[in-house]
C-alpha cells in the first residue's frame, strides 16, 4: 500500500501531537503542561511564579508583587482586605505569553527582571497595633535580601496590593531605611494628610491616629517623606472646616496638589509635565494609587467613593508619562470588590499594577548613586527627631 512507503518521521512531523505517546509527553513536561490559559491555573498575579517570600529569605528576585489584605483602619466602608485576591483574579488575562505593553514598547514579564508573586502578608484583622507591627516586620523581611540583577546589594522592589491606604506607612518606614526620604506621587481623591484630631470624635488614643486618612501625616511626623517634592493628583474631596485649613496643613507636609478639575482643564500631558517638574529625577520615587482616584463609573468598588474623577485610560497615560522616574516601590490600594457588581475596579487595579511594574522594568535597576545623593541631602536637613538621623546614618 502507498501509505506504507511513507516513513514514520514524515508522518510524525505533521501529526506528532495527535499521535504522541505518553513517553513523548514525559520528555516534554514543561512544553506539554507548563502553560496556562487565562482561565486555568492557580491564581497568582499575572500567572507569575509564586513563592511565599516571607518564609524563605534565600529567594532572590527583582520585582515582587505582595498583597497586604488589611482594612481595619478605614473610616467608612470596609472590605479592602479582599483587594489582593480580587486583583489577582482580575489579572489572569495578563501573562508572559501575552504581556507586550504596546504603550511602553516592552514585555515586562519577559525582560531582564525576575518578577515573582510573593503572596500575602498574614496581617491580623483583630488589633491594629499588632497589625502595624506585623506589616513593619513583613516589609523589613522583604527588603532584607538582594535583588537578582543588582550589582550593589540593593533589595528587590515591590508592587503592593492593598488593603486600605494605611498600609503605605509600614512600607515607607522600611523603604526609608534603604533609600532615605521618599518623594511620593499620590493618586487619590483625598489628601490623606489629615491630622488624627481632625476626625469628629471626642475619643482618641495613640492607636486611633493610624488610619487610612492620616498615614501621610504620620509619615511626615516620622520624617519619611521628601521635604517638598511630593504630589497629590486627582483631588476632589470636600474639605473640613470653613476654609483652606486642610490645604494649609497639607502644605506643611511637603505636598503639591493637583485637583481632578485641573486634569480635566489642562489635560493629562500638562499634568504629567507638572508632576515631572515637581519630582526630582535623581531621587527615590514611590507611586501610590488609591483606586478611588478614578471616577466611580470606572471604579465603584472602593470604600470612600467620590464622584467626578478621571478615567482609567487617563490614569494609565499619566503613569506611562512617569516612566523615567526611579521608582523604588508602588502600590494600588482601597480595592473593595464587594461594592462592585462587575469586577471593573479590580480589573482597573490589575492594569495599573501592570503599568507600574512596566515602569520599574523599563527604567532598569536603581542606580545606587541616587540613594547616596538622597541620603547626603537628607543628612543636611536637621531633623527634629534624632532617631531618624540615626537610622539614616546606620543604613
Ligand atoms: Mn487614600
Amino acid at each position: 500500500m502507498k501509505l506504507q512507503t511513507i516513513s514514520l518521521p514524515v508522518l510524525c512531523s505533521s501529526l506528532c501531537l495527535a499521535y504522541s505517546t505518553s513517553t513523548d509527553f514525559d520528555e516534554n513536561l514543561q512544553e506539554a503542561w507548563g502553560q496556562d490559559w487565562p482561565f486555568s491555573g492557580i491564581q497568582t498575579f499575572a500567572h507569575l511564579p509564586h513563592e511565599n517570600c516571607l518564609v524563605n529569605k534565600d529567594i532572590n528576585f527583582d520585582i515582587g508583587v505582595i498583597g497586604v489584605p488589611f482594612d481595619t483602619a478605614v473610616t467608612f466602608w470596609p472590605g479592602a482586605r479582599f483587594g489582593p485576591q480580587a486583583i489577582r483574579t482580575a489579572s489572569q488575562r495578563q501573562s508572559s505569553l501575552r504581556g507586550f505593553n504596546f504603550r511602553a514598547v516592552i514585555k515586562p514579564y519577559q525582560s531582564w527582571a525576575k518578577i515573582m508573586d510573593c503572596g500575602d502578608v498574614p496581617v491580623t484583622p483583630m488589633d491594629n497595633a499588632l497589625g502595624l507591627q506585623i506589616m513593619d516586620a513583613a516589609f523589613e523581611n522583604l527588603l532584607d535580601r538582594n535583588s537578582t540583577a543588582s550589582q550593589s546589594s540593593l533589595p528587590p522592589r515591590f508592587a503592593t496590593l492593598g488593603g486600605d491606604h494605611s498600609i503605605i506607612l509600614p512600607v515607607l518606614r522600611q523603604l526609608y531605611k534603604v533609600y532615605g526620604p521618599i518623594s511620593v506621587i499620590h493618586f487619590d481623591s483625598h489628601l490623606d494628610t489629615w491630622a488624627p484630631f481632625k476626625y469628629p470624635s471626642f475619643w482618641h488614643s495613640a492607636q486611633s491616629e493610624f488610619t487610612h486618612g492620616s498615614m501621610f501625616w504620620m509619615a511626615k511626623q516620622e520624617g519619611l517623606l521628601s521635604e517638598n517634592s511630593n504630589v497629590h493628583a486627582g483631588l476632589r474631596t470636600r474639605l473640613s472646616g470653613t476654609g483652606w485649613d486642610d490645604y494649609e496643613e497639607d502644605n506643611s507636609m511637603g505636598f503639591h496638589r493637583i485637583e481632578s478639575d485641573e486634569i480635566l482643564k489642562s489635560g493629562v500631558d500638562a499634568v504629567a509635565l507638572k508632576i515631572l517638574r515637581i519630582v526630582p529625577h535623581d531621587r527615590p520615587v514611590y507611586i501610590s494609587v488609591d483606586i478611588d482616584v478614578l471616577d466611580p463609573s470606572a471604579a465603584p468598588g472602593t470604600g470612600t467613593v467620590e464622584v467626578g474623577g478621571m478615567l482609567t485610560r487617563e490614569l494609565i497615560h499619566l503613569i506611562r508619562s512617569l516612566e523615567d522616574l526611579p521608582l523604588v516601590g508602588a502600590d494600588v490600594v482601597e480595592v473593595s470588590p464587594a461594592y462592585d457588581h462587575a469586577d471593573i475596579t479590580a480589573l482597573a487595579a490589575s492594569q495599573v499594577v501592570f503599568e507600574l511594574i512596566t515602569n520599574m522594568v523599563k527604567h532598569g535597576p536603581i542606580d545606587p548613586a541616587i540613594i547616596h545623593a538622597n541620603k547626603e541631602a537628607a543628612n543636611s536637613v536637621v531633623f527634629e527627631n534624632s532617631e531618624h538621623q540615626a537610622v539614616l546614618n546606620r543604613s
